[in-house]
């Protein structure tokens, strides 16, 4: 068809930057535990301005995807490939706070060896949503040449394009007042051979954007807005059409709350009729609130769609901590209900929990969690730092006072400390935030868990992993879960900037010995749980296995433990139990 054109090729390379483990190396692996929607999201934009030829009908765009967290970046490589193509471009993609030393390092090279590149993704957002003045890491990003990108970028990818291809990128793009429609937007998709470096071959895809709540820690609703935007069913059917072409049927739906995306119901029941009428094998994870299990049908309807897993952000049982946030939509006298009612569909509950709230001790920690072990029936809980991300008002309000934060970017993780505690040194928050995962994953609880998923039918094969990796990356890996992956990589030369390349007759025998050392706890682990598991399933008082987390609140004349132990700090909200405070509160 466009035979008599000189045909010309631009060459799009996307990566997602990974970040730094705390010896300088890029934390990487040869199969990662969870997808980048980010990157899905940028790859599907790029895909339909090739599709489009946006830069000409003589211009053939090729795109290319990778996530850091399962494949090398070889610098090299790269700009070979878009120099063979005859001109092009390489996107940072979805760049977090942690992310961005290691996307600057990046940046550095590629403009060092000439190359034209964008950064979009929530540290820049972020910083440039709510801060007066750019801060200097945006402001070196600019003196390299690197373009920003704030906001979201459906319906102004071709736009960029041409700007880069004519040389004529503007330093920032800024759309944060401007948010697009989602309905019929383009759509996240990946190609197979990417999807497939993620464990489980799950892709992603957001069926809405925008959360309604206010949490002051939060940095979503300052870049992508309070209003729900959502989806169509039609465009989530051909979500999982073009992805099952693949092979590909398991979501992480990566809303961060899908409870309130406005258009939940006709998504999952588009979902339920391609599972159930078209045999699609639809597995899904959502993210949702404390609050979903009020909404009628929800949570039946997500397991009818395929849920298998949820997301759950709890963040603390102290009712003070949570007012202290702005978190008032958290009623911790229904957690118990709502955990119960995922439970009653066989769907696995993750929930995110915040330790270094300004009440917090090491007391109250260690005994909060252990309420949370005998009252809550949650499969997995994960912790964080409270940490003042760039983008949140407490960020904003941090800076605004002056109040020192930690300056390095890679740091906030939600692994680390990075501004002060009012009652607890950094030392004690670090031995807390470690404490929490051995106090909550000891064998005995490990058991009580497996109990519970035998009774209530939740997949074996699914807790026994999830609490392997959960219990075990923090502690054997010096990372949290979520950026959890198998086999870990590490490369001498691929170093933190101003980190030194190590001697190969050092770095070898130390990557060997940290290898093994690793490899032998995990073969432990592994082992002692499996033998716990076949031990709970052997042992016919498990399919009968009942304990106070999994006794109903409803049940009528029950005492309530749970609200009795706070009962002093619940606010009196509407529908907030009024009970006496607990005699003894220890
Ligand atoms: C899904 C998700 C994850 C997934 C997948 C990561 C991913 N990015 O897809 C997982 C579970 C792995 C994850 C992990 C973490 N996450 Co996360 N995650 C999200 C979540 C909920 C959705 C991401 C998403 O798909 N957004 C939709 C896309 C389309 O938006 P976007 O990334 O901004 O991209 C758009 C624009 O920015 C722009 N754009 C982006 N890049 C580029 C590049 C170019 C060249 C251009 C032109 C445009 C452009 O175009 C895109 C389309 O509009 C966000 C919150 C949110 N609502 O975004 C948090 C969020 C990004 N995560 C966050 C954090 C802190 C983390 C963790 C560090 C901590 C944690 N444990 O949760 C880890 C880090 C580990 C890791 N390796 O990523 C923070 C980051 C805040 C900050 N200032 O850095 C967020 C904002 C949530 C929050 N708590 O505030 N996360
Ligand atoms: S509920 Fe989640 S997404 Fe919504 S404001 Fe709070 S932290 Fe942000």
């Amino acid at each position: 068809m466009h035979g008599n054109l000189a045909k010309r090729a631009f060459r799009v390379e996307l990566i997602k930057p990974s970040h730094y483990d705390r010896d300088g190396y890029v934390i990487q692996w040869m199969r990662s535990t969870l997808p980048s929607n980010s990157l899905a999201s940028v790859y599907g934009l790029m895909r339909e301005c090739a599709d489009n030829r946006v830069l000409g009908p003589d211009v053939d765009i090729e795109v290319e995807a990778c996530d850091e967290c399962n494949t090398i970046v070889d610098v090299a490589a790269v700009a070979k490939r878009i120099r063979a193509a005859g001109g092009g471009m390489v996107g940072l993609i979805g760049v977090q706070s942690n992310q961005y030393p290691r996307a600057l390092d990046l940046g550095r090279k590629f403009r060092a060896l000439g190359l034209p590149v964008v950064m979009g993704g929530f540290h820049v957002s972020g910083c440039i949503a709510m801060l007066p003045t750019l801060p200097s890491d945006l402001q070196e990003a600019l003196d390299l040449g690197i373009h920003l990108f704030a906001g979201e970028a459906e319906g102004r990818m071709a736009d960029i394009l041409r700007d880069v291809a004519d040389g004529k990128a503007k330093p920032i793009y800024n759309y944060l007042s401007d948010m697009p429609e989602m309905a019929a937007a383009v759509y996240p998709i990946l190609p197979r051979e990417v999807v497939t470096r993620v464990a489980g071959h799950y892709s992603s895809f957001d069926a809405g954007r925008g959360c309604p709540f206010q949490c002051s820690f939060c940095t979503i609703i300052n870049v992508q807005g309070r209003k729900s935007r959502y989806r169509t069913p039609d465009d989530v059917e051909a979500i999982v059409r073009a992805n099952a072409a693949q092979g590909i049927t398991r979501f992480f739906i990566t809303d961060d709350n899908f409870a309130r995306n406005r258009n939940w119901e006709p998504i999952l029941d588009r979902l339920i009729e391609l599972r159930e009428r078209d045999k699609f094998n639809i597995r899904l994870l959502l993210q949702v609130d404390t609050l979903c299990h009020r909404i009628p049908g929800f949570i039946e309807k997500s397991a009818r769609a395929g849920c298998t897993a949820v997301f759950i952000g709890l963040e603390n049982i102290n009712p003070e901590s949570l007012m202290g946030t702005k978190k008032r939509q958290n009623k911790i006298w229904e957690y118990r209900d709502m955990l119960l009612a995922w439970r009653a569909q066989k769907v696995m509950t993750y929930a995110g929990y915040i330790l270094g709230f300004p009440t917090d001790t090491p007391e109250s920690i260690a005994r909060d969690i252990e309420i949370i072990k005998k009252e809550l029936p949650v499969d997995i809980l994960e912790f964080f730092y409270l940490t003042p991300l760039p983008g949140s008002e407490d960020h904003k309000n941090l800076t605004m006072r002056g109040v020192p934060m930690d300056p390095d970017m890679n740091k906030y993780d939600l692994e680390h400390a990075c501004t002060a505690h009012p009652l607890m040194s950094k030392e004690t928050w670090m031995t807390v935030y470690a404490d929490a995962w051995t106090r909550y994953y000891t064998d005995a609880h490990v058991e009580t868990i497996m109990r519970r998923a035998v009774v209530s039918g939740i997949n074996r094969t699914k807790i026994l992993d999830s609490l392997t990796i959960f219990s075990g990356a923090s502690r054997i890996e010096g990372v949290h879960p979520l950026q959890f992956g198998f086999l870990r990589r590490k490369l001498r030369t691929q170093r933190r900037s101003g980190m030194p390349v190590r001697n190969p007759l050092v770095f070898y025998p130390w990557r060997v010995v940290d290898f093994l050392e690793s490899s032998a706890q995990w073969l432990r682990l592994v082992w002692r749980y499996r033998r716990i598991m076949a031990r709970v399933v052997a042992d016919p008082a498990s399919r009968t296995h009942f304990d106070e987390a999994l006794r109903p609140h409803t049940a009528a004349g029950e005492t309530d433990h749970f609200v009795e132990m706070f009962a002093d700090k619940i606010p009196h909200t509407h529908g907030a139990p009024a009970r006496a405070p607990a005699a003894v509160a220890s």
